[in-house]
């Protein structure tokens, strides 16, 4: 007897599928635009989500969710999602940077990654060490093992420009106030986001447009299993490590089968084989825009993309009844 096959791809016609999962999603987080309520924000995109999941064709397991079972209704980890189909894995923020879309500010978004069974990374709610650059340069440029700074010379050298012509993207948090120093240091330049390290990362992909070369330091570690994810699709490369600096957070990645705390993760270990991803934008940013509201008319906008292809598409959707969203129309 032969065991069945290992499916190496994942069926494309997931990837149209995930689109009215983000675009619902993120209709139902941008009424919350400007309300500085991130929780209603949140929950209206997970519920929206969860139930636009149901239509796809997937038996799906979700490993990187709203949050654990009891504390969320929707999207929590290990919640089986989808209408029936293909077992696949999940990834989602139903609502990345939901401050962004609580103050209306630049950037939030609705995300979602499909992937094989078993082969996402499965984290705690941590925060992990990043480093982020996008495609086109030579192997192992970047590195966790060495400092921020020599990661910004390696690129700079493989850029053949100066260290002054690079920009970091950092999140602006007080725990990085030692690593922007070092990158300012060595005459490079940062670009400071509030929040939503996902499209921090994928930024870089796009240096011309986008004025960023690398992404550094630490986030939200499922954000960084996303951001692998765009990653994979878009081409380029990065690591994480964990920050498992206490006992309870090395308890609850060791029950996630974490053996070594000090692991560094490449963009395979995060994401081991084929993945789909969608990215609607909730408010107007740099990569995406928001969703717009006109009498009678809804417009979203999308970056689908798949990794076996490499094919990375733009979808700007006009859905002309409303109602579908529980909107008036
Ligand atoms: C991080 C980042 C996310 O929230 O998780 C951040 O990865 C939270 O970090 O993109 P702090 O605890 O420092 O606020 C985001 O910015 C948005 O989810
Ligand atoms: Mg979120
Ligand atoms: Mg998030």
């Amino acid at each position: 007897m032969t065991a069945a096959p290992v499916p190496q791809q994942l069926d494309r016609r997931h990837a149209l599928e995930m689109v009215r999962v983000t675009e619902r999603a993120a209709v139902a987080a941008a009424v919350w635009r400007g309300r500085g309520d991130e929780q209603s924000a949140e929950e209206a995109a997970t519920s929206a989500a969860y139930a636009e999941l149901g239509q796809m064709s997937v038996s799906g397991r979700v490993v990187i969710g709203a949050g654990v079972e009891g504390d969320v209704s929707h999207l929590y980890i290990g919640e089986t999602v989808g209408g029936g189909g293909d077992a696949v894995d999940i990834a989602a923020d139903a609502l990345e940077g939901a401050t962004l879309c609580a103050k209306n500010m630049p950037g939030s978004m609705a995300v979602m990654v499909l992937a094989a069974p078993g082969s996402l990374l499965q984290v705690p709610p941590v925060y992990m060490d990043k480093v982020a650059i996008g495609p086109g340069y030579p192997k192992d440029v970047i590195s966790l093992r060495v400092k921020p700074e020599d990661n910004i010379r390696a690129l700079a050298e493989a850029k053949g420009v100066s260290t002054s012509d690079i920009t970091a993207l950092v999140l602006d948090r007080p725990r990085h106030a030692g690593l922007i120093a070092a990158v300012r240091a060595i005459g490079a330049s940062v670009k400071l986001i509030t929040d939503g390290d996902v499209a921090g990362v994928i930024h870089t992909t796009n240096p011309r447009d986008s004025g960023v070369d690398i992404y550094l330091g630490t986030g939200g570690a499922a954000e960084g299993v996303l951001a692998a994810a765009a990653l994979r699709c878009m081409g380029g490369q990065m690591q994480g490590r964990l920050i498992l600096d206490t006992d309870d957070k090395r308890g609850l990645a060791r029950k996630l089968g974490i053996r070594d705390p000090g692991r560094i993760y490449d963009l395979s270990d995060m994401v081991a084989g084929d993945c789909l991803m969608a990215a609607t934008g909730v408010t107007d940013g740099p990569l995406l825009h928001g969703v717009r509201f006109s009498r009678g008319l809804v417009e979203t906008d999308t970056l689908l993309m798949r990794a076996a292809s490499g094919t990375v598409r733009r979808i700007s959707t006009r859905h002309s009844d409303p109602r579908k969203f529980g909107l008036e129309g």
